[in-house]
């Protein structure tokens, strides 16, 4: 049943968890104006302001009209989070079709650096500000400052799967910058739906033999609908498991190990999800991997981020909206949950708060209604 007409009039709410929000509404190309000034924002380090900006953006995708100089007073200034900052900008857009600050923020040199480093896997707004006032400008400075050069060896796919087995969170970042750099146009090239696809089943082939009866659902953009997705994201279920122990991170493990012995995986690492706490311990694992297809006749071999998240019984449903996202979406669930529902959700599980009691879902559905949220398909989930 799809995403139902409640929901849809729900356009004024505060939580984007209670509104519809496409993959791409009516007003995309003012979105995309503000989503020039959200990000600025975002790497310059202004996080206050960028949250409002990323706010203001939701709500206007969740607006079912295309604004209009006769809807401007009646909706748009009733909208939650427009200030009048905002309601200025979006003004100058129907007014002019442009926003300046949007134009000269899109030809400076430090936003176009800014975004270039940050574009590179496993560098934040921080690292890339630091970057730019040590006077790197491109992707290329970037790439001699970390000597990576043309021939940078990348970790060899498959080939070495015992010292590059397991690498220890705290390693992860440098590491990755330095795969970042040498596998930057793979890692660029956007992944359209038929090649997610592929992934998934070359790595549930590997899990079931490991478990045949274990489940995944392909999450994240993917799973909201994008043409192309920037990686792959697939949470794994594991029925039989038991709780407590570490046999999901086990799992885990012996799964990433039959995929470099296939050839397909260059660089794993394993994240404790979310919270760690008391009742949720073990229940979930992350592992952040490079993976990439076998060449076949038609195609090259492109370098893919893969997250595979393992999940115990307890917690696959919630890992799976969890994964599903938008970034915004999971902000006002949180939010929901806690203040309006008195519990904790996350990835790893939805609690009561006064007694951390861990609920027990059954389905995707079945969380929305412990949440007493109306169901949203994932596809509208794009806030
Ligand atoms: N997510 C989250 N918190 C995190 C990491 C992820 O809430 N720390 C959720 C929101 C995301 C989803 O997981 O929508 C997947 O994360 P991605 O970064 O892979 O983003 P998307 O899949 O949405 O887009 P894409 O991968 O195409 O960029
Ligand atoms: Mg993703």
């Amino acid at each position: 049943e799809p995403t139902n007409e409640r929901v849809k009039a729900n356009w004024r709410l505060r939580y984007a968890c209670k509104r519809a929000s496409p993959l791409v509404c009516k007003n995309q190309p003012l979105l995309v104006e503000l989503g020039v000034l959200y990000r600025a924002r975002e790497l310059e380090g202004l996080e206050v302001n960028a949250l409002g900006y990323e706010r203001a953006i939701a709500v206007i995708k969740s607006y079912p009209n295309l604004i209009a100089h006769e809807n401007f007073e009646t909706d748009i200034v009733h909208l939650p989070f427009l200030g009048e900052k905002m309601l200025f900008k979006i003004r100058e857009y129907l007014t002019t079709g442009r926003i300046q600050e949007s134009e000269t923020t899109r030809a400076s040199q430090r936003f176009q650096s800014l975004s270039a480093f940050s574009s590179v896997y496993g560098v934040g707004p921080a690292t890339a500000r630091k970057l730019y006032d040590d006077g790197l400008r491109t992707i290329d400075d970037m790439k001699r400052y970390y000597d990576v050069q043309e021939d940078t060896e990348v970790p060899q796919l498959g080939a070495n799967s015992v010292t590059n087995d397991l690498i220890r969170k705290d390693q992860i970042p440098n590491l990755s910058t330095k795969v970042g750099l040498a596998l930057y146009e793979d890692l660029e090239t956007p992944i359209p739906r038929s090649e997610v696809e592929q992934i998934h089943d070359l790595v549930m082939q590997e899990a079931r033999y490991l478990m045949p009866e274990c489940i995944s659902t392909v999450v994240g953009g993917y799973r909201r609908g994008k043409p192309y997705c920037n990686d792959v994201d697939i949470v794994i279920g594991c029925p039989n498991i038991q709780s407590g122990g570490n046999q999901v991170k086990a799992l885990g493990e012996k799964l990433i190990k039959r995929l470099y012995d296939r050839g397909v995986l260059c660089l794993s690492g394993f994240h404790a999800q979310d919270s760690v706490r008391g009742a949720h311990l073990n229940l979930l694992e992350k592992a952040m991997t490079i993976f990439a297809l076998p060449k076949n006749a038609v195609h090259q071999r492109v370098h893919r981020r893969l997250d595979l998240i393992f999940a115990a019984p307890e917690t696959y449903w919630t890992a799976i909206i969890g994964w599903t996202g938008s970034k915004m979406f999971e902000r006002d669930l949180r939010l929901w949950a806690k203040v309006e529902m008195g519990m904790k959700f996350d990835s790893s599980g939805l609690t009561r708060r006064y007694d951390s009691k861990l609920f027990m879902p059954s389905s995707e559905r079945h969380v929305f209604e412990i949440l007493g949220l109306d169901w949203i398909d994932p596809t509208m989930r794009n806030a």
